[in-house]
């Protein structure tokens, strides 16, 4: 059975309350963090359980967390790997003894998700989040790194942590002594001890993809395409090698057929977390964020859910970034009132499904 989720945030670093996403129709749960914990250590069992009862307290589910980051050491392929690979299987465990179900991640070196613009102007007067291809290409690790959280209005930026920002240009450099065909090695090796521990206690790994999914500043890209999603679950072919099918991220490359990915990688068992999101392309590599409903933007979000209700898909569902709309201050992507439109319309699309 599919459940609908919504992403939130604790420890005040989210404008939307858990008091408010309850009072969204059909969502379950959240999928929630512990965002100021650093990368590389294990996530106390104590911290997690009053995550999950303060989530529960509101009639809401915590079986899924969104994310664990993975250290730089274990994509760089380094010695001390093994150490940060001993402390992510100890949080697995953590998170299994809570009721955790499955764990979003990701394996982008250096920086997470990019966009040139968080708040840019929308046609219709809302802001929204834009990726201008030469923008960002022409820009030093600084300013992205400026972009990316200046606008964040305070809140914690996944993926943008200060540590992070700070080791990015030395990042980028030793990256440029690695081949790509390094870096699945390095992502092989830590699957291979990390899944068997995930399988043996019940917690489905889900890969998020690459945004935006090709190369940027010579860096090794991997989650990119069906191609390299078809490799990446042949790395190690447990069901809880599994992956987290971002829509909005994966149509960036006007080539990616996401329904098709869907009925493939769905139909193998191998989806756990959907993220179900559209956006409208400018150009071929230009593109900006957009409302969920498909008139809206370039997805069919109607074949989308078509092809997850085919497959039978009987994981994780939640709408992703939306507008900012309403005079709503909240985190880029993240405000309450576009993503309740966006996942009302998803729900919608399946009780017709359902029906028909
Ligand atoms: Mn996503």
């Amino acid at each position: 059975m599919m459940k609908t989720i919504l992403r939130w945030f604790p420890d005040g670093d989210d404008s939307v309350t858990l008091k408010e996403i309850r009072q969204i129709p059909g969502i379950s749960g959240v999928a929630a963090c512990l965002p100021h914990i650093p990368v590389g250590e294990i996530w106390p069992l104590d911290r997690l359980k009053s995550l999950r009862d303060e989530i529960n307290a509101y009639g809401l589910e915590c079986e899924v967390i969104e994310s664990v980051n993975i250290h730089e050491d274990i994509k760089k392929g380094l010695p001390s790997r093994d150490r940060y690979i001993d402390a992510y299987i100890a949080t697995i465990r953590n998170l299994a003894a809570i009721g955790v179900r499955c764990l979003c991640y990701n394996f982008m070196p250096v920086m997470d998700w990019i966009r040139s613009d968080l708040a840019a102007p929308a046609a219709d007067g809302s802001t929204v989040m834009e990726y201008i291809h030469d923008t960002v290409i022409h820009m030093s690790p600084d300013q992205l790194a400026d972009a990316m959280s200046g606008k964040a209005r305070g809140y914690s930026l996944p993926g943008w942590e200060p540590e992070r920002i700070r080791l990015m240009q030395a990042d980028i450099e030793f990256y440029r002594g690695m081949t790509q065909e390094d870096y699945w090695a390095n992502l092989k090796y830590f699957l291979d001890a990390v899944v068997p521990a995930a399988e043996q206690c019940g917690v489905a790994l889900a890969i998020h993809p690459d945004d935006p999914p090709w190369q940027l500043f010579g860096l090794p890209k991997v989650i990119t395409n069906a191609e390299n999603i078809r490799r990446f679950l042949s790395l190690n072919n447990s069901r809880y090698n599994g992956l987290t099918l971002c829509s909005g991220s994966l149509s960036a490359d006007m080539d990616n057929d996401i329904p098709a990915m869907i009925r493939e990688f769905g139909g193998m068992g191998r989806i756990h977390f959907a993220h179900v999101r559209n956006i409208r392309h400018t150009s071929p590599v230009d593109f900006q964020e957009c409302a969920h409903m498909s008139a809206c933007g370039d997805l069919d979000m109607f074949e989308i859910m078509r092809a997850y209700h085919d497959v039978g898909f009987d994981g994780y569902l939640r709408p992703d970034h939306g507008r900012m709309i309403w005079g709503e201050k909240a985190r880029p992507g993240y405000g309450l009132y576009d993503r309740a439109l966006g996942v009302q319309y998803l729900l919608g699309i399946r009780e017709a499904l359902e029906k028909m």
